[in-house]
């Protein structure tokens, strides 16, 4: 079996470690839009361009499933997708959803994303569905993708930055701080130090287990791979190909 897992960079790679901890036995290929990376300032149009291109190199290279690790890439491209494709496609979507079932209706949902997931139909129409717009606020935090694509972890000024960003809307009553962009789980501790009376919930283990659902029931599930994982990035790039493998398996010590 070959999961094909799709990110604009490298934040996908927190979901990849979530599928790869849930079925170490099956193949994956990763691929980063690397040549278009941030999204955050794309317009739909060009992202739903490079959403596609992207997922069709992974199934040219033999994809079962298609994940797509990117916030962003769900809340423009995954009905257009769907509809004009028909193998399957399992998309991550801020965990607001989680969020609401596991919090008092008293409490406020402190949900972060990049500034497209934020302004997204998908995303305002599940926000309606729950029912929980009043006592959610959106918080864009598009320079944490910058960071993360730069390598840049921790230090003073991913700590200011987020420091003067969540103070704009945190207040006691928050109890979850959704982190709705892959990138931004790699912030998770830094947050929670910051922030010690809140939670941070991101959509990856949910995600890892609706692609086991889904390849169980659709695909038929078989544990025949070697756990491999191979990278790729788009414009025929090599040069950030090991960092990703670093990255992955500073993931897998950290947990
Ligand atoms: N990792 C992407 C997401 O989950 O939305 C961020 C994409 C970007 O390029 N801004």
């Amino acid at each position: 079996m070959m999961i094909g897992v799709f990110d604009s960079g490298i934040g996908g790679l927190t979901l990849l470690h979530e599928l790869t901890r849930l079925m170490p036995h099956e193949d994956y290929i990763y691929f980063a839009d690397t040549d278009h990376v941030p999204y955050s300032y794309r317009t739909k149009e060009e992202i739903k361009g490079f959403v596609e291109e992207s997922i069709l190199f992974l199934r040219e290279k033999g994809c079962d499933v298609i994940v797509l690790a990117c916030n962003t890439a769900t809340n423009v491209a995954v009905e257009y997708l769907r509809e004009k494709y028909d193998f399957p496609i399992v998309a991550i979507q801020p965990a607001v959803k989680v969020a609401a079932d596991h919090s008092e209706d008293n409490k406020r949902i402190l949900a972060c994303a990049t500034p497209v997931t934020l302004n997204a139909d998908r995303y305002k129409n599940l926000v309606a569905q729950l029912g929980i717009g009043e006592r959610l606020d959106n918080l864009p935090l598009p320079k944490l993708v910058e960071f993360a694509e730069k390598g840049i972890f921790e230090g003073k000024e991913v700590e200011e930055y987020l420091k003067q960003e969540i103070e704009k809307l945190f207040s006691q009553e928050h109890h979850f701080i959704v982190l709705g962009c892959t990138h931004f789980t790699f912030y998770e501790r830094i947050i929670e130090q910051l922030f010690p009376t809140l939670q941070a919930l991101d959509g990856n283990e949910g995600t890892a287990r609706q692609v086991k659902r889904v390849l169980e029931k659709e695909v038929g599930l078989k544990t025949s791979g070697s756990g491999h994982t191979v990278f790729y990035e788009s414009g025929r790039k090599v040069e950030n190909l090991a960092k990703y493998a670093k990255l992955l398996a500073k993931l897998r010590l950290s947990s």
